[in-house]
């Protein structure tokens, strides 16, 4: 492989900074260690692991980044896992607790036909007493009133519930929830997988374990589906590189994560309050490590809802690809305190990843192109995403 100068002075720049031997692994296109992964994340060179990340970037995706015109319903905040760090959850009865009928959510995606959405993001809290047929219910529902979206739904949390009430494997109510309109699933509810984080503040949720087992059953049904951390609370540098690691060897089974998102803790209105949280530094580090060590996963998310604007920008230049939608709704950042507006129209999110200085996609969930400022490189690009990892 011929080296770019651009390429030459970002190596020489990590020389000097003391990560040379991990900026040839990349230069070369190899693998990183665990040990790469905490030096990453310890070095005070953060600028170099930015630059490093941005290599992997635009060699995998050159100038584009994506977007999509999406729609989030969260159709429940009834939950019984009490996580340290969530917001969002409510008892029923509890002052702003809600579960949303089939029909109301029906009416929220009729509300939006005007709009071009061609995603559906529907998440929400676990509770038990909602009976299995609950959920092909509002699957049916937002088929019905706008068959030809997609809906990404159900993360792995939810899906060991609806297995539960459903009383069968979930390998055998997945095609059943396929049937009635779910289309691929979110990456929400990993947390941190280490058992020593999951005792500390979400003991009554899945283990991390059981995140990566059920999302093996997704993607053995078919399924894509995304993957996140939650970092910036309780958890180690060791124990971060471990998440990734875990991922990524799932991910050189089965091929079925399209995009990694880490999510950025936020500490209002939860039992976390206390912890400070990840400053944007700590921000774009944690997008370029998930980057630089995930290199099987095509996409890396930059979450603008939980970031700002300002801040999924930058990370357009440290490893990100992909700023998430439109969104129209959102709940569980803005309980725990996110600043950001609920929705920005499209042509708003087109223009800032313009003035990011990269070419907005328009993709559907699945990364197909829907529209591309270039046609030309969006056509290129979607063939090196869709090349990378084993059973892709
Ligand atoms: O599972 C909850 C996290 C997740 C807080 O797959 C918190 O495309 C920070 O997974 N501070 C839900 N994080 C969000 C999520 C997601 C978002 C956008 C796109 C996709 C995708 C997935 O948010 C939860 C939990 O891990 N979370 N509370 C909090 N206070």
């Amino acid at each position: 492989m011929s080296i770019e100068p651009h390429e030459e002075r970002v190596l020489a720049r990590a020389m000097e900074a003391g990560l040379g031997e991990i900026a040839e692994k990349i230069s070369a296109g190899e693998r990183l260690s665990f040990e790469d992964g905490v030096e990453l994340y310890r070095t005070p060179h953060i600028y170099v692991v930015g630059e490093l990340a941005n290599l992997m970037r635009e060699r995998l995706h050159g100038d584009l980044a994506y977007f999509n015109v999406n729609q989030h319903i969260n159709y429940t905040n009834y939950c019984n896992k009490f996580c340290d760090f969530c917001s969002f959850d409510r008892l029923p009865g509890e002052e702003g607790a809600f579960l949303l009928t089939p029909q109301q959510i029906a009416q929220k995606i009729t509300d939006h036909l005007s709009d071009p959405v061609t995603e559906v993001h529907m998440v929400a809290g676990v509770w038990p007493k909602i009976p299995y047929g609950y959920y092909l219910d509002i699957l049916r529902a937002v088929k019905g009133a706008r068959p030809e979206i997609h809906i990404k739904g159900f993360t792995m949390v939810e899906l060991h519930q609806i297995a539960k009430s459903a009383k069968r494997p979930l390998a055998e109510v997945l095609p059943e929830l396929i049937e009635a309109g779910l289309g691929s699933c979110p990456g929400g509810g990993a947390e941190v997988f280490a058992d020593r984080v999951h005792k500390e503040g979400y003991p009554l949720k899945i283990s991390g374990q059981d995140w990566l087992d059920l999302a093996r059953t997704v993607h053995e049904a078919g399924l894509r589906s995304n993957c996140t951390m939650l970092h910036g609370h309780i958890e180690t540098v060791e124990e971060r590189v471990d998440h990734l690691d875990r991922l990524r060897l799932l991910q050189d089974d089965t091929g079925g994560f399209q995009t990694y998102i880490p999510l950025s803790f936020h500490p209002e209105n939860n039992e976390w309050s206390h912890l400070p949280g990840p400053t944007a530094l700590d921000e774009l580090r944690e997008i370029a490590v998930g980057r630089l060590l995930l290199d099987n996963i095509p996409h890396i998310k930059a979450y603008w809802i939980m970031l700002s604007i300002p801040i999924a920008q930058l990370a357009l230049s440290w490893g990100a690809d992909d700023v998430d939608g439109t969104v129209v709704e959102e709940h569980i950042y803005h309980d725990a305190g996110a600043k950001t507006p609920q929705e920005v129209k499209r042509d708003e999110l087109v223009q800032w990843i313009r003035d990011a200085g990269r070419i907005p996609v328009e993709r559907d969930t699945l990364y197909n192109v829907v529209w591309s400022a270039d046609e030309e490189q969006a056509r290129v690009g979607q063939a090196a995403p869709i090349g990378i990892g084993a059973g892709s």
